[in-house]
C-alpha cells in the first residue's frame, strides 16, 4: 500500500539503528498520512530544516512579488523567518497528487480553496485526530500555508524528507508524479529518524520543455547568483526563477478568470482562478 513516499524505507527495510519504537511510529505515521488520502508522505528532521536556503535569501530578494504577503505577518518573526514551536522535533510532509488531466484540483473558486488544498486540510485535520486519540502525549502542530502566518517553506521540507528535488522549474519534482503535487506539513515533539535526502535529479539529462513554455519569460534570465548570496541552493537552481515575473502571470490568471460554478466546492457562481502551471505540467518526469 505504500505510495511514493520514502521509497528508501520501501527498498532499505527498518533502519538497524532506530529503537523499534520510534521506527515503528515513523511507519505507523507515514501509513497514516497514506491511508488519510496523501499520495506520498517523508519526515523530515526539525534541525535540518532551520535557516535554509529560501530562509537566507528571503531578507535580500529582488524580485519580491506580491508583498501583501507581508502585511499578513502573525508569527511575529521578520518576513521570510519561519516559526517553531519550542518542542517541534520533526516535520511530517506529505503530497497530495495533482495530475494534468484533473486540473480543477487546483482552481479557486473565488477566495474559496480549490479542492486540491481542501483536501491537504481535511488530511491534517483527520490526523490530527487520531493523534489526539492514538498518542495523546505527542505534540502536534498542523502547519500553516504561508509562511507569513506559521508556514514552512514546503518544497524544502519536501527535499529533506525525500519526497523528491528541486527541478530546474524551481518546484519539487517528485519521481512518481513529476512537480504535479501539492504539499503540506504537520510537525511532530517526537524526533524521528529522516526518510531523505535522496539523490533523485531527472533534470541533469533533459532538454527542459517546463522553462520554454513559461508565458512571461520567468527563467530567462539569471537574477542571482552563488557569489552574491553565498548560496548554493537559488531560485530555479542557479538563479533563474524570477518570482515577480511569475506572479505578473498570476495576477494575469485572476484578472482573467470567468465566473462560473464549481458545486465541489462553493453553492453559488464565483470567479474561477486557473493559476499558470506551465512550468509543471510541461515536465516529463511522472507523466
Ligand atoms: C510565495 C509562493 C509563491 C509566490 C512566489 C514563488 C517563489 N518560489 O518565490 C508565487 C505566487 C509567485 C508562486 C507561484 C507558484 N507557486 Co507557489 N508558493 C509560494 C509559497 C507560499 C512560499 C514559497 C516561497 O516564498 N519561497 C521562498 C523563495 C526564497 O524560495 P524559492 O524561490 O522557492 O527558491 C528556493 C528553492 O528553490 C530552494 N532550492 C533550490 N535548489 C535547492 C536544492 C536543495 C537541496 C534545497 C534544499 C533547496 C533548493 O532554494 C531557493 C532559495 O534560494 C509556497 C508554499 C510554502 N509554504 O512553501 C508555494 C509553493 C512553492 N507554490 C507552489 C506552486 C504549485 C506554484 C505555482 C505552480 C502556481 C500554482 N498554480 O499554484 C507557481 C510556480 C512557481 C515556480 N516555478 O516556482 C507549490 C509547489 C509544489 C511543488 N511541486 O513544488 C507550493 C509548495 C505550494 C503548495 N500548495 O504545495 N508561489
Amino acid at each position: 500500500m505504500v505510495t511514493c513516499y520514502n521509497d528508501s524505507i520501501s527498498q532499505s527495510g527498518v533502519n538497524d539503528t532506530l529503537t523499534a519504537n520510534t521506527d515503528a511510529l515513523r511507519r505507523e505515521l507515514l501509513e497514516k498520512l497514506l491511508e488519510l488520502g496523501a499520495d506520498c508522505a517523508g519526515v523530515a528532521r526539525v534541525e535540518d530544516l532551520r535557516d535554509g536556503p529560501s530562509e537566507r535569501l528571503f531578507p535580500n530578494m529582488k524580485d519580491h512579488s506580491r508583498d501583501h504577503f507581508a502585511e499578513e505577518i502573525t508569527t511575529g518573526l521578520p518576513h521570510g523567518a519561519v516559526y517553531w514551536e519550542p518542542d517541534a522535533r520533526s516535520v511530517l510532509v506529505y503530497a497530495v497528487a495533482h495530475p494534468a488531466e484533473r486540473p480543477e484540483l487546483d482552481w479557486w473558486c473565488g477566495e474559496i480553496d480549490p479542492p486540491g488544498n481542501k483536501r491537504l486540510l481535511a488530511i491534517s485535520r483527520e490526523f490530527r485526530a487520531y493523534m489526539a486519540q492514538a498518542h495523546p502525549d505527542i505534540g502536534v502542530y498542523s502547519r500553516r500555508y504561508h509562511v507569513e502566518r506559521g508556514g514552512l517553506y514546503l518544497k524544502e521540507a519536501a527535499v529533506a524528507a525525500g519526497l523528491g528535488c528541486i527541478g530546474r522549474n524551481n518546484l519539487l519534482v517528485t519521481p512518481r508524479y513529476g512537480p504535479r503535487v501539492r504539499l503540506r506539513a504537520i510537525d511532530i515533539s517526537v524526533a524521528l529518524e529522516p526518510t531523505g535526502p535522496n539523490d533523485f535529479d531527472p533534470c541533469a539529462d533533459c532538454d527542459a520543455p517546463c522553462l520554454k513554455h513559461c508565458p512571461q519569460g520567468a527563467f530567462d534570465e539569471q537574477i542571482y547568483t552563488p557569489e552574491e548570496t553565498g548560496l548554493a541552493h537559488l531560485p530555479g537552481r542557479d538563479g533563474r526563477y524570477f518570482r515577480a515575473a511569475c506572479a505578473v502571470q498570476m495576477k494575469v490568471n485572476e484578472d482573467s478568470a470567468q465566473v462560473g460554478l464549481m458545486p465541489e466546492v462553493c453553492d453559488h457562481p464565483e470567479k474561477i482562478i486557473k493559476y499558470c502551471r506551465k512550468c509543471e505540467l510541461f515536465c516529463k518526469i511522472g507523466r
